[in-house]
């Protein structure tokens, strides 16, 4: 086996959006594609050190979701990662790795850093998609700064550098030599199962579960799967069954992994029926994201980081309290007011797991979340889907409450943020940015004007200020604030792999309880109006509904 040098060419648009590098498979699979945007990575973190060796003689962590794909981009960047000085890979065994879990293996084993493939809650199979994404040292997603200065090397790259050696067996546990480099194939679960056992009582959970508690949590055929069986039904004794679609598929059996009450309505259904288990739950295609299910309820994800937030002290892990806590933009107010009330810091950052990073490093933040059905901790860098279901049977466990009493006290006691997301998908690109340009030259104009009974106090393209390291995000999201605290705000997704998808998020506050229990699309009638007055939608788009509304 020999290190050899191949001539490549730049491929246009290799610049990562929201969370990493996504196209279509067949984009991946052109000749030297993948090879070129993990070369452009290499080549910039070295170049992150005077002597342009930073990865020499480091450990890198490498697993995906095992969609289709998966296992021969893994052994691509095994050749390349040997043949850019890496000492040793960390691999999941199989080439996969949960999203959390690559983040808690970074971190468990102080590795330089780490490359998680997958696209996430977007579909597989040879016809869907694909994704890289590299995480740093911390366990999280990389910078703003360094995503968009590996794109401007794969700009220019015309050489990489990659060993010639045979394939390496993804399966067999154990270590393997690839050149001077040492591949070690890792249990997949056993690092991330071990964290989970620092931060919950996993005797109260077996009691419930030896109770006769019931559950249902979806894997959707997806990397959860293993995760979930491993822990839930192996270590926490719930029965056999409990964990369903469990194990990862290329395709994930033709299911879209997003867990949203549209895409995972097995679930919904099952929660609905007579005789329904008490706990229900989803996770996605990388097992990063969860949503929430009681009895015939679904939390919203927002709703979901306020009761966390709220009832953090109740679980072993923060029962100390928390430091402060994150939101996205877009996801609702409602964590802000528990935040409040807690006397506790509340950030509002851009979308994307990413701009959590820093707050949680400098210990700012203890817990964060976002409407896309992400919540996480600092116990890893990533959002983390199964740490959410265990928080939520924890709490369930520790406050004998229902997941439906849970959030119908919280509204009591905090009031409710009525809140939806509209997902225009598929736009053409042309005429989703000239929708998005043209409400950005109508700001101006905005402030003051009525809309029915409410006016609008702000209107602004929302930028962050990183309170850690000072650096600016603009034009993350515009946003019309009322005088009733309500909000509409507009996006263009940085995740989907097909035109343009338009994300309209809505929100208002009821603080009366006799007014809670509305349809959340009747609650929100109003503004959906308003959106449609102020960007035109419809006549843009050709569309008059959303494609989904959750
Ligand atoms: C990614 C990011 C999240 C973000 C979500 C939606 O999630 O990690 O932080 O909220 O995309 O982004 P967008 O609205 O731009 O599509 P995932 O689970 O897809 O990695």
């Amino acid at each position: 086996m020999t290190i050899q040098t191949l001539l490549s060419q730049p491929f246009a648009g290799q610049r990562p959006g929201t969370s990493g590098l996504r196209k279509k498979v067949t984009a991946f699979t052109q000749p030297l594609y993948l090879e070129n945007f993990v070369q452009a990575l290499f080549d910039e973190l070295n170049a992150s050190t005077a002597d342009g060796q930073a990865l020499t003689g480091q450990t890198l962590v490498l697993g995906g979701d095992g969609r289709f794909f998966n296992r021969t981009a893994v052994q691509i960047i095994l050749k390349l990662a040997a043949a850019n000085g890496f000492a040793r890979v960390l691999l999941g065994q199989g080439g996969i790795l949960s999203t959390p879990a690559v983040s808690a293996v970074i971190r468990r084993h102080q590795a330089f850093g780490g490359i998680v493939l997958s696209a996430s809650h977007n579909p597989g199979g040879p016809d869907g998609d694909f994704g890289i994404k590299y995480n740093a040292g911390n366990g999280g997603p990389a910078t703003e700064t360094l995503t968009e200065a590996v794109y401007l090397r794969t700009q220019s790259l015309c050489q990489l550098r990659i060993s010639d050696a045979p394939d390496l067996s993804l399966d067999l546990m154990g270590v393997q030599p690839l050149e001077q480099m040492q591949v070690e194939v890792i249990d997949s679960v056993a690092d991330y199962a071990a964290v989970m056992r620092e931060l919950f009582d996993f005797d109260m959970l077996r009691g419930m579960f030896a109770k006769g508690f019931s559950a249902r949590v979806d894997a959707m055929n997806a990397v959860g799967g293993p995760y979930a069986k491993a822990i839930l039904e192996g270590e926490l004794g719930a029965p056999s069954g409990t964990v369903v679609n469990a194990t990862p598929l290329e395709d994930f059996g033709g299911l879209h992994p997003d867990p949203n009450p549209v895409n995972a309505e097995d679930l919904i259904a099952c929660m609905s029926a007579p005789g329904a288990p008490e706990f229900g739950a989803a996770m996605d295609g990388d097992a990063d994201r969860n949503m929430v299910v009681g009895r015939n309820f679904v939390v919203t994800p927002s709703d979901s980081l306020a009761l966390m937030t709220a009832y953090a002290r109740l679980i072993p892990g923060y029962s100390a309290g928390l430091s402060g806590v994150a939101r996205s933009m877009p996801t609702s107010c409602a964590a802000d007011r528990v935040a409040k009330a807690l006397g506790i810091d509340c950030f509002e950052t851009p979308t994307g797991w990413k701009f959590f990073g820093n707050l949680l490093d400098a210990g700012r933040i203890t817990l964060c979340g976002e409407e896309s059905y992400g919540t996480g901790s600092n116990h890893v860098r990533e959002k983390d889907g199964l740490w959410a279901v265990l928080f939520w049977l924890s709490l369930q466990g520790a406050t004998g409450r229902s997941v439906e009493e849970l959030v119908r006290d919280h509204w009591q006691t905090y009031g409710r943020n009525y809140y939806s997301r509209h997902d225009y998908e598929a736009i053409a690109v042309d005429v989703a940015n000239a929708l998005m340009s043209d409400l950005r030259s109508a700001l101006p104009g905005l402030p003051g004007q009525r809309f029915g009974a409410r006016s609008v106090v702000l209107a602004d393209d929302f930028a962050y200020t990183d309170p850690v390291d000072a650096s600016v995000s603009k034009k993350q999201g515009i946003r019309l604030i009322f005088d009733d605290g309500a909000r509409v705000i507009f996006r263009l997704s940085g995740t989907g792999t097909e035109g343009a998808t338009l994300r309209v998020y809505l929100e208002r506050y009821e603080a009366d309880p006799a007014l809670q229990d509305v349809p959340v699309q009747q609650a929100l009638a109003e503004l959906v109006a308003v959106a449609e007055q102020v960007a035109g939608i419809h006549a843009r788009t050709g569309m008059a509904a959303p494609t989904v509304a959750t």
